[in-house]
């Protein structure tokens, strides 16, 4: 069994339990390397919950649908919509995990939005100061770089679909620039070109570490 951390052993006392992001433009490999994780941290008895943004709720489902028919024309009213539902997401599921003691691993958190709505135009820090205002620090954020010509070569053929309204070329190169410019105090930046398991391999060495 792989040793972790102990549960126990809080970083905040008012949340003993653990927050993994895993962040990326699209296609990078980041629902691949959550479930991985996820499973990984059961097998090491942890008690997990694997979630992701835009999440399943009303402003989730909004978001999705706008990838697929055509996003909202002004970026004010997309991070709007990314900030209730991640306020949502934080109020239900996020903090009552972490209250009881639970491992978070989640597929997209308010990075996206601060490099996603970046690129709209949006001012990151903005974004960020909002976020932080009700959502709670990563313990570990795990950000997977991947060349956009790369990400956007796995989107279509191994998804198998064209890619959606959040997927032009230009504009995964300013959220690009916009994630290779976050920083945090536990911040893994990986090559998203290893194999899935080798990613998966880095993550439990730094949360080892
Ligand atoms: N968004 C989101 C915002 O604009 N603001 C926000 O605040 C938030 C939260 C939907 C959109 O919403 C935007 C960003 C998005 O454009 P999404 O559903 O998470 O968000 O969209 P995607 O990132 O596009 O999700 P995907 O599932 O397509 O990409 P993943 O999760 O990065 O990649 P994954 O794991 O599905 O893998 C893609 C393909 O690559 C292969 C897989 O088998 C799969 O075929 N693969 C690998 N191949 C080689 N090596 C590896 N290591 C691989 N890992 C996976």
């Amino acid at each position: 069994m792989t040793q972790l951390p102990s549960p126990s052993a809080p970083s905040d006392s008012a949340r003993p339990g653990r927050l993994i992001v895993i962040e990326g433009i699209d296609g990078t490999g980041k629902t691949t390397l959550a479930r991985l994780l996820a499973d990984a941290l059961r097998e090491s008895g942890r008690d997990v919950v694997l979630s992701r943004e835009p999440t399943d709720g009303p402003h989730g489902r909004r978001l999705r649908e706008s990838a697929r028919q055509g996003r909202y024309p002004r970026a004010e009213e997309e991070a709007a919509l990314f900030l209730a539902d991640r306020r949502d997401h934080v109020e239900r599921l996020i903090l009552p995990a972490l209250r009881a003691g639970r491992w978070v691993v989640l597929d997209r958190y308010f990075y996206s939005t601060m490099a996603y709505q970046g690129a709209r135009g949006l001012d990151p820090a903005e974004i960020e100061r909002a976020n932080r205002a009700f959502a709670p620090s990563p313990d570990l954020l795990v950000l997977l770089e991947l060349p956009v010509e790369d990400a956007l070569e796995r989107i279509r053929s191994q998804r198998g679909t064209a890619p959606d309204h959040f997927e032009g070329r230009d504009y995964l190169e300013q959220v690009a620039k916009h994630f290779a410019a976050v920083e945090h105090p536990r911040l893994l930046r990986l090559d998203a070109r290893l194999a899935p398991d080798q990613l998966l391999a880095e993550v439990m060495r730094a949360l080892r570490d």
